[in-house]
């Protein structure tokens, strides 16, 4: 069955984080360090937290595996949480209840709503899973999926591209975006990341925290992902569903996105022209490589923005579930700006997405089928 799925599990002080995922074809070549490669970027960027420090995230790759190709059975992922070493009486699976209950809410956070709909009494119940320590399995399914797309000649990269209202510089219209950045802001304009810097420091100083906005750019997708003829099946929807699901973040905008609204049609349209060596072509990417819920050919072009973290070291006002007093809220080991690491999950999300439209529409059980179907299908829309 051509269905590309996955679960993950884990608290962020629990043992360890495990993800399943079924669907990958076989014949798929697994680059482990690459995949790690991914899991120490998640890490990065100025204004990550203690955590940081004593997590090495490493993939353990327990299933679906053979001699370093996919097998076509469900694939398990494991990455072991090092903090667990501390937290085994106040995380243990069974025994006697430890260490002192959470009970002031963070303002933002799943806190409140999660003991109220749960009905739990301490909120590390409901912390320990809402918490984005659960993206460094997507970003190892991501990296999965980028292992397929990358088979398939597509690649999903982003950037950086404002913290804390400092923005980077971008390419205007119709010229080659910045290339893709190197560094541990993921932003790649140097200026900009100096300032980002200052702009977090300065936070952290007063125990404040920072958001900003990151774009994923799928590159080499083939025309017709997704389809407009459902609902359900719109990648445009799809993509924004599954970077929304994000922890923190709280908009998306696909191509020109929100500018969109100060454009009049005349200029907000790529229109199409025609030569023998390009085929049917565009010379503007408003549409971020979508149109009519399906990829156009061009650059997949998401833009994500990520709310402040809600932790603050200065705590807002809040009030203590069990007494019901006024209390500041509780303060968590966190991060000043977690911006750089969520661009990262980021792709993680787009490429999953983009690699389960790909074998909806060229699904088989293998690769080599998949990338014949490619090839077939590639070949009849040129020839037209
Ligand atoms: C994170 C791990 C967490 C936080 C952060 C992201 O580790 P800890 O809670 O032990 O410090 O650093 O999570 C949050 C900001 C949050 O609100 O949950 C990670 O691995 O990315």
């Amino acid at each position: 069955m051509a269905n590309l799925r996955f679960l993950t599990a884990g608290e962020s002080h629990g043992q360890c984080l495990t993800a399943i995922v079924e669907g990958i074809p076989a014949g798929v070549r697994i680059d482990l360090d690459e995949m790690n490669a991914d899991m120490a970027r998640r890490q990065q960027g100025y204004g990550r937290g203690g955590r940081m420090k004593i997590e090495t995230d490493q993939v353990n790759v327990l299933s679906g595996v053979r001699f370093g190709e996919t097998l076509g059975s469900p694939i398990t992922l494991q990455v072991q949480n090092h903090d667990w070493k501390n937290w085994k009486q106040r995380m243990a699976v069974f025994g006697e209840p430890a260490g002192e209950a959470v009970t002031a809410a963070r303002p933002g956070h799943a806190d409140l709503i999660g003991i109220q709909k749960y009905d739990r009494k301490d909120i590390r119940d409901i912390l320990e899973r809402a918490s984005a320590r659960e993206t460094a399995t997507r970003v190892a399914v991501g990296a999965l999926a980028k292992q397929f797309l990358k088979a398939c000649d597509i690649s999903v990269t982003s950037k950086v591209i404002n913290i804390g209202g400092v923005f980077a510089a971008t390419a205007p219209d119709g010229q080659q975006p910045s290339p893709v950045p190197k560094s541990a802001m993921n932003c790649g304009d140097p200026a900009a990341e100096e300032r980002m810097e200052q702009k977090i420091t300065a936070a952290k100083a007063v125990g404040d925290t920072l958001g900003g906005i990151f774009e994923v750019t799928v590159h080499g997708a083939p025309i017709g992902l997704g389809s407009h003829i459902q609902w359900d099946q719109r990648l445009d929807g799809r993509l924004a569903g599954a970077i929304m699901s994000i922890q923190a973040i709280k908009g998306i905008e696909i191509g020109a996105g929100f500018s969109y609204a100060a454009m009049p049609g005349s200029q907000a349209h790529d229109e199409l022209f025609y030569d023998e060596q390009q085929n049917i072509y565009r010379k503007t990417n408003h549409a971020g490589g979508l149109e009519g819920g399906m990829t156009n050919g061009e650059d997949i072009l998401i833009r994500a923005v990520m709310k402040p973290i809600p932790t603050l070291m200065k705590p807002l006002h809040s009030v203590d579930i069990a007494s019901k007093t006024p209390v500041l809220a509780s303060k968590e080991r966190s991060d000043v700006c977690a911006v750089p690491a969520a661009s990262v999950v980021g792709e993680a999300m787009a490429a999953f997405v983009v690699a389960q439209a790909v074998i909806e529409k060229f699904g088989g059980d293998a690769l080599s089928d998949v990338l014949q179907f490619i090839a077939d299908y590639k070949s009849r829309i040129q020839g037209e």
